[in-house]
């Protein structure tokens, strides 16, 4: 009976840890992510291995902090804020497909920040309120990022958001 017990718990252990060293091994795989080297990975197997690059399966590579560079997707982070009725950064730029987070922080009066053409944006802000949005840069050009309160893009609360090829 107590034989039995202690292989029933062997039997459990073992399964979880191949299930966690799977886990490891397919994110492992995905390529660069120095996150995921403090598992149950072979040590002939090393974490940071390039050649797998651009075989990965789809909807399973968002990485953040790849080195540039890579071909992994990556989610591209961008913090903007303003000084009364100018954005602060006034530029950003991110490539084609990437996918990209844009987190708004008011810092001063009520605004938004709306991107044209990709018809997305925050609602409208309060003083010290920020708010994220995320999206895939899908189509390729140089377009307007405002905000749409008021007067406040005539009047310069505006910048670009260039995607590159
Ligand atoms: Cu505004």
């Amino acid at each position: 009976m107590r034989t039995l017990l202690i292989i029933l718990i062997a039997l459990v252990l073992i399964g979880g840890g191949y299930m966690y060293w799977s886990k490891n091994s397919s994110n492992n795989m995905l390529g660069a992510d120095p996150t995921q080297t403090d598992g149950l990975i072979p040590p002939e197997e090393p974490a940071a291995n390039t050649s797998t690059n651009g075989t990965a399966s789809p909807g399973a590579t968002v990485n953040i902090g790849v080195q540039a560079g890579g071909d992994v997707a990556v989610v591209k982070e961008f913090n903007v804020t303003n000084q009364g009725f100018t954005f602060n950064p006034k530029n950003i730029s991110v490539k084609k497909g990437d996918k990209v987070k844009i987190t708004f922080k008011n810092g001063g009066g009520t605004h938004d920040f709306r991107i044209e053409v990709y018809n997305i944006g925050t609602e409208v802000l309060q003083n010290g309120m920020s708010q994220s949005i995320e999206f895939t840069a899908d189509k390729e050009g140089t377009f307007e990022f405002y905000c749409s309160v008021g007067n406040h893009r005539a009047m310069g609360m505006k910048g670009t958001f260039t995607v590159t090829p």
